[in-house]
């Protein structure tokens, strides 16, 4: 049998464990406090299964994983002799944890010196603002980091980055409006490896359907990081819209049908009430969440720790 997952009484909360709490707060007031109280009764009936699966999927966890969650935890606790909501609340968070994936990714402020990260998104997901926190992440954690702006679709995205570069204290590499991304891309990382900088974060503009091709314009970024520093790691990251709920899946299947992604930044968890949408994630798109937004300001990034987003769910 599993444990119920409480921390014990007293023990006091990390930084990221509270940031996390926060940020699920729209959710946890929602349909989680629902989901709880299902548990609140002495024993679960064939209603308090659909119950729940009804309330995973207004919290847009999805259907097809809340039918998935709901199955699991329903075989687990029919192969126990004691059926109690208390049983059935331990499989179902139990699950829930499982779904998210494994948890083993390798943590940002892990990796090699060199490593140039890439931002892709829909327009509007959070890339630039991720970017920061990011910068900012990793410099809370010594290391050092040099912004690209390969987005050049607009004059305003690229004085964005500027401002978000001053306010983390990095440096930005920037071209003019509507100058080649790879040509940005390229500066960025010898720029870095000139001045012996840790990390390269690019800044793209993420687009599906513009004069752009996403894809060619990704792979170029690719070939051209190659060039200028031949031992660099890249890493993917898509930025996706937690305020869009099963929305966000939808466009992030077809943004895995043309770009090569390694991990999630869930954004915009604080916003919603559809956090749910994060257990669709690794269900639905086989790449788990890494880190999560978490507010507006450059410190509102925290790491998805899949334990602690679930017990910050319910309790
Ligand atoms: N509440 C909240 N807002 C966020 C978070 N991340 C980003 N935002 C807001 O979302 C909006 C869009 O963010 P951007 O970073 O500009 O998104 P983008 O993907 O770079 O947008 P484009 O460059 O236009 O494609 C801004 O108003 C941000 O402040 C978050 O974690 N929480
Ligand atoms: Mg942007």
């Amino acid at each position: 049998m599993r444990s119920l997952f409480r921390r014990s009484p007293g023990e006091p909360k990390t930084e990221e464990q509270q940031q996390l709490d926060q940020a699920v707060s729209k959710t946890r007031e929602s349909s989680f406090r629902r989901i709880s109280t299902l548990f609140h009764e002495a024993i679960v009936t064939d209603e308090t299964w659909e119950e729940l699966e009804d309330l995973l999927v207004q919290a847009d966890v999805g259907p097809v994983t809340a039918a998935r969650l709901v199955e699991d935890a329903r075989g687990e606790v029919e192969t126990l002799e004691e059926r109690t909501a208390v049983e059935a609340e331990t499989a179902i968070r139990g699950q829930m944890v499982d779904v998210l994936g494994s948890d083993s990714r390798v943590p940002l402020e892990k990796m090699p010196s060199g490593t140039v990260l890439l931002m892709v998104g829909v327009n509007g997901s959070g890339k630039t603002t991720t970017t920061a926190k990011i910068a900012r992440y990793l410099e809370r954690h010594g290391r050092t980091v040099l912004l690209a702006a390969a987005d050049t679709f607009r004059a305003a995205a690229i004085d964005q980055l500027r401002v978000w570069g001053e306010r983390v204290k990095a440096p930005v590499v920037a071209h003019q409006q509507e100058a080649d991304p790879g040509a940005v891309v390229f500066d960025a990382v010898r720029a870095a490896l000139a001045r012996h900088v840790d990390f390269v974060i690019v800044d793209t503009a993420g687009r599906l359907h513009t004069k752009f091709n996403l894809m060619e314009e990704l792979q170029k970024i690719r070939r051209v990081v190659g060039k200028a520093n031949p031992e660099a790691a890249i890493i993917a990251l898509l930025v996706i819209d937690a305020t869009t709920g099963q929305n966000a899946i939808l466009q992030a299947k077809s943004f895995l049908a043309t770009v090569e992604v390694d991990g999630i930044i869930l954004a915009k968890l604080d916003g919603t009430a559809k956090g749910g949408v994060a257990f669709s994630v690794y269900n639905e798109l086989k790449v788990p969440i890494w880190y999560v937004g978490t507010g507006e300001t450059m410190d509102d990034f925290a790491a998805f720790d899949h334990l602690e987003f679930v017990n910050a769910l319910f309790d």
